[in-house]
């Protein structure tokens, strides 16, 4: 057994896998049967590190400087089953503009290393996800071509300290960057804090069942065209 693999297996202690992970390289050299990633992002405004574990348990580290965003991806986390860890800091000073979109296109980079050569995945799923009042769908497509449709209207301005237009710019970062189609559509609700909740809760539902390995269809890639990637 290589290395890499022995990590990955070593998930009986409940440790969340991906902070294991921290620090090493899995890129090239990765086996095909371990599906994480680690990405490293540094600019002006931010510096993040996130590494997932696609086949995990949902266990989650996350620290973003952002009460409501580290709320919303232990939710995806747990939800989704994927092992998450993030570490981010930005510049708050200004607003959460930059570091939610950044984790954003971070989380959305490392969710397509992971994926690899897309063998064997499910590819679409959808979701009708209950939050009390609210109602979203959520439906994915690991198409390789990178588009959001996101219909969702927030009565209030703001959760908390958290500006509710930024659940938009996260779910474009994130779509964008994973190369997913993505269709985000709350049909009804009232309160803002369950309709970002919706929202990624029901992404992470569609994630979880998209990124699955399909019985029937192990090592082929469900494409006509025999690739995923537009
Ligand atoms: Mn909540």
């Amino acid at each position: 057994m290589s290395p890499a693999v022995a990590i990955g297996a070593d998930s009986g202690s409940g440790e969340c896998r991906v902070s294991l992970l921290k620090g090493r390289d899995f890129g090239p050299g990765k086996t095909d049967l371990m599906r994480t990633a680690t990405i490293k992002r540094k600019t002006k405004e931010t510096d993040i590190e996130v590494a997932i574990d696609l086949d995990g348990s949902g266990t989650s580290n996350v620290s973003t400087g952002i009460g409501f965003l580290d709320h919303m991806l232990d939710l995806l986390a747990r939800h989704s089953r994927i092992d998450l860890l993030v570490k981010a800091t930005g510049d708050l000073h200004i607003d959460h503009h930059h570091t939610s979109e950044d984790v954003g296109i971070a989380l959305g980079q490392a969710v397509k290393q992971a994926l690899g050569a897309m063998a064997g995945i499910t590819r679409y799923a959808g979701i009708h996800l209950p939050m009390d009042e609210t109602l979203t769908r959520v439906v994915i497509d690991i198409s390789g071509r990178p588009m959001l449709v996101f219909k969702v209207d927030f009565p209030r301005d703001k959760i908390g300290t958290f500006d509710t237009e930024l659940v938009r710019e996260w779910f474009n970062a994130f779509a964008i960057n994973a190369g997913v189609t993505l269709h985000v559509e709350t049909l009804y609700g009232e309160n803002s804090h369950h309709i970002a909740e919706s929202c990624f809760k029901g992404l992470a539902r569609a994630l979880r069942m998209a990124v699955a390995i399909d019985p029937h269809a192990k090592g082929e890639v469900p494409s006509t065209k025999g690739q995923l990637g537009g």
